[in-house]
Order: C-alpha cells, then sequence, then structure tokens
C-alpha cells in the first residue's frame, strides 16, 4: 500500500487487534468431522496463538453444514460473543445436495453478519471429493481453519477502527 493510500484508508487490516478480552464462537458441522475436526483444531490454536483466552473460545456442534447457520445464530445472538466462526465441509455427491447446502449456509452467514454487526465467518469447504477436502484440512493446502480464525480476527481489528 502506498503512503497515499495509507492517508486514505479509513481501515485496515494491516495491525491485529487485541484479542485477549475478546469471546469466539466456533460451530462445528458433524458430517465429514475427519475435515471438520481438522479445521476445528487449526482455527483453535490460530486463535490461541494470536493472544485469545481458552476460555473465551466457545465450540458448538451441529449435525451437518446446513445447521451451521441456526448454530452460528444462537451464539451471535449472544451480547459476550465477539466473533462466530462456522466450519463445515459439503462434498460434492451425485445429486445437487452441495449446490442448496452451500448457497444456503453462504446465505444464512452472510445474513447474521449483517443483522448482528458481528464477525460471521464463512469456514465451509466446498470441494468435490474428500481428499480435496483433507488437502485443505491441515494438508498440501494449509488449513482453512486457521484461514478463518485469521478472517475472523482480522474483521474485529476493522471493527474496532470503524465504531
Ligand atoms: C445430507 C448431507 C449430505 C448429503 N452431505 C453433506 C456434506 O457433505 N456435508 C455436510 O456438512 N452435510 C451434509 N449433509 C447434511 C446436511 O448438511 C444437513 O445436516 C441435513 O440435510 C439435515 O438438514
Amino acid at each position: 500500500m502506498s503512503s497515499v493510500d495509507k492517508n486514505l484508508s479509513v481501515f485496515s487490516t494491516e495491525a491485529l487487534p487485541d484479542i485477549s478480552q475478546s469471546t469466539f464462537a466456533i460451530v462445528v458441522a458433524e458430517w465429514n468431522e475427519q475435515v471438520t475436526e481438522k479445521l476445528y483444531e487449526g482455527a483453535y490454536q490460530t486463535l490461541l496463538a494470536h493472544g485469545a483466552a481458552p476460555e473465551r473460545v466457545l465450540r458448538g456442534n451441529v449435525p451437518g453444514s446446513f445447521e451451521l447457520t441456526l448454530g452460528a445464530q444462537w451464539f451471535a445472538e449472544r451480547s459476550d460473543v465477539d466473533a462466530v466462526i462456522a466450519l463445515g465441509a459439503v462434498i460434492q455427491g451425485e445429486t445437487k445436495h452441495n449446490d442448496y447446502i452451500n448457497h444456503a449456509v453462504a446465505q444464512g452467514l452472510t445474513h447474521l453478519g449483517l443483522k448482528y454487526g458481528k464477525p460471521v465467518i464463512f469456514g465451509v469447504l466446498t470441494p468435490n471429493t474428500l481428499e480435496q477436502a483433507l488437502d485443505r484440512a491441515g494438508g498440501k493446502h494449509g488449513n482453512k481453519g486457521d484461514e478463518a480464525a485469521m478472517t475472523a480476527i482480522k474483521m474485529l481489528g476493522l471493527k474496532n477502527q470503524v465504531r
């Protein structure tokens, strides 16, 4: 970013916020749990590595990714929760179920973020195969759970700058 851009910027992700007093909620889908547990571990460890207090990282399990939205709502509506991270893995099958679930969850989580004015992070893998999912859950393409946690931290920092 040039110095001119910097002067104009109202908010930016350059500096990460102090999250020691922030409360995070992670909602985890149980479908494909060999993937979603790895996403959870990545997200949890990333939050701790950046200063979150373990007792301020809450967890809720839901049966499948379709239920992530309601699980996320139950956390988002709590005044003590600052950010919600939804983790799931919807693997393409022979039917279009994955499209319906993915769109519903993406729209639902977007709606929650806007309704409650809090970061509600879409940490849902949408791969074609289980192998592609595992590649993105601590495998050769990293861990999208880590990325989801980083996004939550950055969005909290932005919120602090704006409000
Ligand atoms: C039904 C279903 C199928 C076929 N596949 C997945 C999947 O790959 N990942 C996932 O998280 N959930 C799946 N589900 C379950 C739905 O998310 C949901 O739990 C059910 O449709 C009940 O609402």
